[in-house]
């Protein structure tokens, strides 16, 4: 049990008070976002609710299995209802294009899993020791005593895997095991759901890690690894932004690495700077310094400087990090 009780109580008294709602996810979609979303919106369709799942971007090609992915709309194209859930969102800025829904909503309720998140809806049931907001969800379903059938647990296994590098990173809870275990056995094909996240990847992806990779460097004495991408770059494969997932983590995976640190450059002109460590470095810090957000072993932020400007910095505070 990792939720606080007086807080998934007053979830509960928000979803039984109202017929209707608006789901948020946040910006630059992932598993867990998608996955506790979704799952929500399977729980408030089975007690003959309204709902809407609402993206910022179309769901990522790679999670268009999850159930009802279909159905997830644009904000542009969203009802906007009374009552708004944010589903793994640290902060409202993580809403972007969405943010005017939650605020024009009657009531707010928050599920995350984000220790840096504040508090910053009418409900909020935060759980820092959770692996994904998908555990958080999944008590929610248990809590209500409503089943967790076949395409819930699609959702909320596809976020507790990748928010947890397939239950071995060092957020991992025996709770999200447990859940994952009991899942298998009501019937869930992990073995499908695995090959559609990390075996069905577009050529451009594979091409485009292999450039951006082979160029990577290592600094600090190879404790640091960066790696950078440009939009001319990004062009020269065809490639998507969401062919950048997972560069950080190769970057990461190399050896002497603790902190790695991949720099993409958006069409904005700005930059955004995804971090990842290993032995407990904190590059949460260093994106909260520029107002980015994340975890102690993940975080980003967007950098609003010069390409160089923004490496000498990032490398300078990954430094820092390291005690050098
Ligand atoms: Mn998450």
């Amino acid at each position: 049990m990792i939720s606080d009780l007086k807080a998934q109580k007053s979830i509960i008294e928000g979803i039984e008070k109202y017929d209707s709602f608006s789901i948020l996810t946040h910006v630059s979609p992932d598993g867990d976002t998608l996955g506790s979303a979704l799952a929500m919106y399977i729980l408030l369709a089975e007690m003959g609710k309204k709902a809407e799942v609402i993206c910022e971007e179309p769901v990522p090609h790679i999670y268009g299995y999850l159930p009802n992915a279909d159905k997830v709309v644009l904000p542009e194209n969203a009802v906007g209802y009374p009552c708004v859930i944010s589903c793994d969102c640290a902060d409202m800025q993580r809403f972007k294009k969405a943010e005017h829904i939650f605020r024009a909503a009657e009531y707010t309720m928050a599920i995350d899993h984000h220790f840096t998140n504040k508090g910053y809806a009418d409900a909020n049931l935060i759980c820092g020791d959770a692996s994904a907001a998908c555990e958080v969800v999944y008590e929610l379903f248990c809590a209500m005593d409503k089943p967790i059938g076949h395409d819930a647990a699609v959702c909320l296994y596809t976020g507790i895997v990748t928010d947890t590098g397939n239950l071995t990173y060092s957020n991992t809870t025996p709770d999200a095991i447990r859940m994952v275990a009991q899942m298998l056995e009501d019937g869930l094909n992990i073995t499908e759901i695995n090959r559609n996240i990390y075996r069905t990847v577009p050529f451009s992806k594979t091409r485009l890690q292999g450039h951006v990779l082979s160029n990577m460097r290592l600094e600090c004495g190879g404790r640091i690894g960066i790696a950078k991408l440009t939009v001319a770059e990004m062009d020269m494969y065809g490639a998507t932004n969401e062919d950048c997932e997972g560069i950080v983590d190769s970057v990461r995976d190399v050896e002497s690495v603790r902190i790695a640190i991949f720099i993409r450059e958006g069409r904005d002109g700005t930059f955004k700077v995804s971090l990842r460590s290993k032995e407990c470095a904190d590059v949460g810090r260093i994106a909260g310094k520029y107002g980015g957000g994340g975890h102690a072993g993940a975080a980003g932020f967007t950098s609003h400087e010069s390409l160089s400007t923004t490496i000498a910095n990032v490398l300078h505070d990954a430094a820092e990090v390291l005690g050098e």
